[in-house]
């Protein structure tokens, strides 16, 4: 039991992981020891190769408490600046090995060497407030529905009707990116004219985010045309996309917002026993240097419990957060890392608003797709029912009340009950 130490204090240099671990026919401590050498210098069975000098740099189970387990890591275990091999050790290996029957990586607590290794994000919550000249109320989104279908033109012309109707930010689907029926450069020219257009005549700054997921070199030359073009933002699939393509994203200084869809997240998060927590997730994505994250809203059409996104909520906007025991998460100091915007979207239209604002208070980005298009009144009309309800939860009137005068919020809430 050579990974084991329960005296081991971690010192300020170590990266350090709760797990939650179910052994599969061996002992917790059994468990725990095969965890930590696998996932920093060991194997299955002593090696003729290995040195004092190399079994100093061991990983150290130094907390034992039920199910869950904290292990310490000494930093130079990693590469600095390489969120793909940090994740190579401690969500590798370990997850498939045949005395493990379940996994859940709980949290990362990064210390300061390493955090200081990313970039973090350029805008963070204060610089895109700045950017769209909004300051206390959350921002208003929407995504365009139908997902994918729509031809450049009716993109466009659907984004600048949102637009008008009082979204600050219009954004392309997770699955939206070049297909034939909608090309890239001609959707992003034309949704940027018509946003200029929008802002000439609302007198109010708009961003557009365009889904510039695909293979990594092609994805800059996205980022680039967007940047040329004069686009504010950019989108991303994170997930799916991979850590390294962010990185390479963030690296290249295009000097726009990034904004971070989760799609495909649940494949990692969802089972509660194996995998690796959202909260775990938000916090690479905000290391490596995302401006918005969709984070969930606990009451809209994906799955999410409040508690949860309370905790990832906290994890993105603060810059020190406490250890959480109950929660099984670790402190973490953020340092020069900038907070994020938390982006509530999935089924929300406006009679949600109220309950959202209360739970999620007023740094969220507010993103309704079928809650907008679906309005009867139209994009506009959805547009300004979603902004009235905002409108409506911040002066604390009711939205029945408010609705009386307000006929495309009726219509919402006569809609969606
Ligand atoms: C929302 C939508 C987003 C999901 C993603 O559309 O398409 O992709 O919110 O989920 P609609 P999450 O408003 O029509 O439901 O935000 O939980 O990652
Ligand atoms: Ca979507």
């Amino acid at each position: 039991m050579d990974y084991i130490d329960l005296k081991y204090k971690p010192n300020k240099d170590d990266l350090i992981c709760e797990y939650y671990i179910e052994p599969n026919n061996i002992s917790i401590k059994k468990a725990c020891n095969d965890i930590a050498a696998e996932s920093s210098i060991g194997t299955w069975t002593n090696v003729s190769t290995m040195n004092k000098k190399i079994m100093k740099l061991r990983a150290r189970v130094f907390s034992i408490n039920g199910k869950y387990i904290k292990i310490a890591y000494p930093s130079e275990l990693f590469e600095l600046g390489n969120m793909p091999e940090v994740l190579s050790s401690v969500a590798g290996n370990i997850f498939g090995m045949k005395s493990i029957k379940n996994l859940r990586l709980m949290d990362i607590e990064f210390p300061k060497k390493i955090i200081n290794s990313f970039k973090g994000p350029k805008f963070g919550i204060n610089g895109i407030r700045k950017n769209l000249g909004v300051k206390n109320r959350p921002l208003l989104g929407t995504i365009i529905k139908p997902k994918i279908g729509l031809d450049y033109k009716n993109h466009a012309r659907v984004a600048y009707e949102a637009w008008i109707g009082g979204c600050d930010v219009v954004k392309d689907d997770e699955n939206l990116s070049n297909q034939n029926f909608n090309l890239f450069k001609k959707r992003i020219v034309e949704t940027l004219r018509l946003k200029d257009k929008a802002e000439k005549e609302t007198g109010e700054k708009k961003a557009y985010l365009p889904n510039i997921t695909a293979e990594t070199s092609e994805m800059v030359k996205r980022g680039e045309f967007v940047k040329k073009n004069h686009g504010n933002y950019l989108m991303l699939d994170i997930i799916t996309l991979g850590w390294s393509s962010l990185q390479t994203v963030r690296n290249k200084e295009f000097n726009l917002p990034l904004h971070a869809h989760r799609a495909g997240h649940a494949i990692l998060t969802r089972n509660k026993k194996h995998g690796i927590s959202m909260l775990t997730i938000a916090k690479i994505a905000r290391l490596i240097g995302v401006d918005s994250l969709h984070i969930g809203t606990a009451i809209g059409k994906m799955e999410g419990s409040k508690n949860d996104i309370d905790d990832i909520e906290e994890e993105i906007e603060k810059e020190l957060v406490l250890e959480n025991k109950k929660e099984h998460f670790l402190e973490q100091k953020w340092y020069n890392i900038k907070p994020i915007f938390a982006v509530c979207s999935g089924g929300l239209h406006p009679r949600l608003v109220p309950r959202l604002i209360k739970i999620m208070g007023n740094n969220i980005i507010i993103q309704a797709g079928g809650g907008v298009h679906g309005n009867k009144y139209g994009t506009v009309g959805g547009a300004k029912a979603m902004k009235d309800a905002i409108e409506a939860s911040i002066k604390n009137i009711p939205l029945s009340e408010y609705s009386k005068n307000h006929k495309e919020l009726k219509s919402a809430l006569e809609q969606w009950k």
